[in-house]
Parts: structure tokens; sequence; C-alpha cells
């Protein structure tokens, strides 16, 4: 079991660290290796405690786009919500997402804050828990495969309540 996650799907991360639960999505040029390089950012970032494995999946009102592929991570980080945020665009930009113009749009790489531990933030540039986290099955699927217990906090759900849901035609399909 590694370290951070009690018997039983709860969660203890370290003093003065986040758990972060993090979603990556690639659906533009080399996706695999889009996300193995976000994987290796992350773990720049604080220490990755797990990861799903990478879904392929239909793009989620993005008419006319191609395949994703998603993952979803958990990372113990001290950094603070804003900081770990301001990081993960400054690894888009890096890979040539222009974040002017990226709302819904092709992607090389797209690293989204899903859950910070229990904290709720409204601020204009983040939003926690991700606000759109309940609808999107390329989220809650594999989330569910590394946190079935996890506990939203403001839909005081877990991740399997908030999957079974969910009533979306998503294709949801696991690499090997
Ligand atoms: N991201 C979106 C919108 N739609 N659909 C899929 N399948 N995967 C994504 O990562 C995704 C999406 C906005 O960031
Ligand atoms: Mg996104
Ligand atoms: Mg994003």
């Amino acid at each position: 079991m590694p370290y951070g996650y009690r018997r039983g799907g709860a969660v203890q991360p370290r003093r003065g660290t986040i758990l972060y639960h993090l979603g990556l999505g690639s659906n533009q040029g080399d996706r695999g290796g889009q996300i193995e390089k976000a994987v290796e950012f992350l773990q720049g970032c604080g220490r990755v405690l797990k990861r799903s494995a990478v879904y392929e999946t239909t793009p989620l009102a993005m008419p006319g786009s191609g395949l994703f592929l998603n993952m979803v991570m958990a990372l113990e980080s001290r950094l603070a919500p804003a900081d770990l945020l301001k990081k993960c665009k400054a690894h888009e930009a890096t890979q040539g997402r222009d974040l002017e113009n990226s709302h819904n749009r092709d992607r090389a790489i797209d690293i989204d804050i899903l859950l910070a531990g229990d904290l709720v933030l409204a601020a204009p540039e983040l939003i926690v828990p991700h606000p759109r986290l309940c609808e999107r099955g390329f989220v809650l699927v594999p989330l569910f495969e590394i946190a079935p217990k996890l506990v939203h906090p403001l839909e005081k759900a877990t991740v399997t309540q908030l999957l079974s849901r969910l009533r979306g035609r998503e294709k949801i399909v696991r690499m090997a």
C-alpha cells in the first residue's frame, strides 16, 4: 500500500502537504508521450502516491475533436494550490499549448486539479473541487480505479457513488 493511504482507502497526507488528485488529458500529437512527460513533470512537484491506467476516451463537449488519452494521479505536495496550478500551466505552455485560447480546444496536454484534500476554493483562476468533475466519466472512471472511497467534500459522496450516478455515453477504454 503506498504511503499516504490507509487500509480501507482513506488517506493520511503528511503534515504540511496536500493530497491532490489531478487529471491529465491529451488529444493532440504524441498523446502517450505527452501523458508520460506530464507524469515526469509532476514527480518534480511532490510525491506521486498512485497513478491510474491510461484510458482512451471520447471527447466530451468538444465536437469534431479526436480521441483523448486520460489518466488521474494522487500527488502529495507541499505546494499551495495556486502554486501547483501555476507550475502546471507553465508545463502546458512548454508543450506548445496556447493558454490564451485553450478552453475546449485540442491540446497536447491538459493538467487539471480535481481535488485538493478537503479544500474548497472558488478563486477566478481556480475552482476546487473541479466544477465538472461529477459529470465526467473520463475523470471518474480512472479516479474510481485508484480511490473508490475518496469523498467529494461538497457532494459528501464517494467516487463510487458519483460514478454510479453518471448517465453518460462516453466511451472509456482502458489501455494495456
Ligand atoms: N477535457 C475537456 C473537455 N472534454 N473530453 C475528454 N474525453 N477528455 C478530456 O480530458 C476533456 C474532454 C476540457 O479540459
Ligand atoms: Mg480540462
Ligand atoms: Mg485545464
